[in-house]
C-alpha cells in the first residue's frame, strides 16, 4: 500500500473544515466590521451553541460548566466500567477587540478533529478525551485574563466579582444575566486527581516559527504576567488661562508613564505595553484632570517581573512628585510563569517529528493561555502553530491549512506517544 499524500490524509480534509469553522465563528462578533467575542456576552453564549453542535456531531457528550465553559468529552469509562484520568485539550472562544480568527478557537476546533481523527482508536487510549472551550482567556471584558480557566483549575477568587466592564457591570451581575448562579462557580473545578495532563494547541503569536521555516514548535514555559489599570489624577483647568509652572496635566503624567514603561522593559529586557489610556473630561480646550491607562508586564520569572514591577512603581512615584500629581496602580491580573511538563513535551516531540520535523524547535511564549491556569493543577504542555509574520490580536493574524493540517497530525501523534508512555513497553 502506498503513503497517501499530504494532501489526501483525513487530516487535510478536517483542517480545510476548521479554516471554515473559524470563519463561522468570526460572524459571531458584536463588533461591526471585526472580531469581538467577550466573556458572558450572548455571542459568547452562541459560539458555545456552534461548538457544541460541532463537538456533538464528533461524538463528544457536552455540558457547559459554572463559568460558561464549553465541554466535550469522550471514551470518558474504561472496559471495566470505571472513570478513567482525563486528558483536557482545549484552549479559548473569546477574543480581543479587533481580533484575528484563529487565536485560542483553532486550538478548540483541532481538540475536536484530534477526536475525530482518533476514530475508534480513541476507546484503546487509557485516557479519556475532554475537549474544552474555555470562556474567558482574554480578558477583554473585565480586565482580569484566564476567568474561564481559573475556575476550571479551582483557583476563582472571590475578590473578583466586584470587577466591572466598560458599562460598569460587575462580574457578579454580568453571570446572571448569562443564566449562570455566581454561588455554583465552584462547581465548574476539575478533580486534579482525575487529570491526565493538559494539551493546548495554538498559533504562535509572534515571528520565531515563520523566521526558522517550521510549521510546529513545543513550547517550553509561558511568561510569568501581571496587569495592572494605573489612575493619574492632576487637575483639570483652563487650556488658555493656567500657566505651565500651575499645571498639573494628568495626560502629560500618563505619556510619561507609558514611556517609562517602555524604557525600564528594554533596559531589563522584560514586556511592558501600555493598551488603554483613557483621558477626562476630554475637551480640546481643558487640562486632562485624570488619566487611567492600562500596563501589562511580561517576564520569563516570576521575580524578574516583580523587581521589575517594583522599579516602575519608583519611578511613577517621581513622576507623580515632579508634576503634583497623584499616582495610583491597582493590579487586575496576575499570573505566575508556567512550565512545560517533561513528559507532555516529549509526547509533542514525537508528535511533532513524526510529522517529518527530525529537530522541533522549542519556544518560550510571551504570550498567555489557558495552560497558565492549568499548570495549577496538573502537567500541560502546547504545541504551537506558525503563524505569518507573526501577527496576532490583528485583523490579519493567519494559519495556514497546510500548517493546521500538520498541526493535526503532530497532535495525534502525540497523544498517542502518550498513551504509549503511560501504558509503558
Ligand atoms: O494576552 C495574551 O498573551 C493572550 O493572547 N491572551
Ligand atoms: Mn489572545
Ligand atoms: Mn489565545
Amino acid at each position: 500500500m502506498t503513503e497517501p499524500t499530504r494532501a489526501s490524509r483525513p487530516s487535510a480534509a478536517r483542517a480545510a473544515t476548521i479554516a471554515d469553522r473559524c470563519d463561522e465563528l468570526a460572524a459571531v462578533t458584536s463588533m461591526e466590521g471585526g472580531i469581538r467575542r467577550v466573556y458572558l456576552s450572548a455571542e459568547h453564549a452562541r459560539a458555545n451553541t456552534i461548538a457544541a453542535g460541532w463537538m456533538e456531531q464528533a461524538g463528544l457528550r457536552t455540558w457547559q460548566d459554572a463559568a460558561g465553559n464549553l465541554h466535550g468529552r469522550v471514551a470518558a469509562l474504561g472496559a471495566d466500567g470505571d472513570p478513567r484520568p482525563v486528558l483536557l485539550v482545549g484552549s479559548h472562544l473569546d477574543t480581543v477587540v479587533d481580533a484575528g480568527r484563529y487565536d485560542g478557537i483553532v486550538g478548540v476546533l483541532m481538540g475536536i478533529a484530534l477526536v475525530e481523527l482518533l476514530g475508534g482508536r480513541v476507546h484503546d487510549l487509557p485516557f479519556a478525551i475532554q475537549v474544552v472551550a474555555f470562556s474567558d482567556e482574554e480578558g477583554t471584558r473585565f480586565g482580569k485574563a484566564l476567568l474561564g480557566s481559573s475556575a476550571v483549575a479551582g483557583v476563582w477568587n472571590d475578590a473578583w466579582w466586584d470587577l466591572v466592564d466598560g458599562d460598569g457591570t460587575t462580574l457578579r451581575d454580568a453571570f446572571t444575566a448569562f443564566g449562570l448562579d455566581p454561588a455554583r462557580v465552584g462547581e465548574a473545578a476539575v478533580d486534579a486527581g482525575s487529570l491526565a495532563g493538559y494539551l493546548e494547541a495554538h498559533i504562535e503569536q509572534g515571528p520565531f516559527l515563520d523566521r526558522s521555516g517550521q510549521a510546529l514548535g513545543v513550547v517550553t514555559s509561558i511568561a510569568a504576567a501581571r496587569r495592572f489599570s494605573v489612575e493619574v489624577v492632576g487637575e483639570a483647568r483652563h487650556a488658555g488661562g493656567t500657566p505651565y509652572e500651575m499645571r498639573h496635566d494628568a495626560l502629560l503624567g500618563a505619556a510619561e508613564v507609558a514611556l517609562a514603561v517602555e524604557r525600564t522593559c528594554v533596559a531589563e529586557q522584560h514586556i511592558g505595553t501600555v493598551g488603554t489610556m483613557t483621558v477626562e473630561p476630554g475637551a480640546v480646550n481643558v487640562i486632562p484632570g485624570h488619566a487611567r491607562l492600562s500596563v501589562d508586564l511580561r517576564g520569563e520569572f516570576d521575580g524578574g517581573r516583580d523587581r521589575v514591577w517594583d522599579a516602575l512603581v519608583a519611578e511613577f512615584d517621581r513622576i507623580a512628585d515632579r508634576r503634583g500629581l497623584t499616582i495610583t496602580p491597582t493590579e487586575v491580573h496576575a499570573a505566575p510563569a508556567v512550565f512545560c511538563a517533561p513528559r507532555l513535551m516529549d509526547a509533542v516531540r514525537t508528535g511533532i517529528r513524526a510529522t517529518g520535523e527530525p529537530t522541533p524547535p522549542e519556544l518560550f511564549s510571551k504570550a498567555g493561555h489557558d495552560a497558565m491556569s492549568l499548570g495549577l493543577v496538573t502537567d500541560v504542555a502546547m504545541l504551537f502553530l506558525r503563524n505569518p509574520d507573526g501577527i496576532s490580536h490583528h485583523p490579519d493574524e493567519f494559519v495556514s491549512v497546510a500548517d493546521i493540517a500538520l498541526g493535526l497530525d503532530a497532535l495525534v501523534a502525540a497523544v498517542e506517544a502518550l498513551a504509549a508512555a503511560e501504558v509503558g513497553p
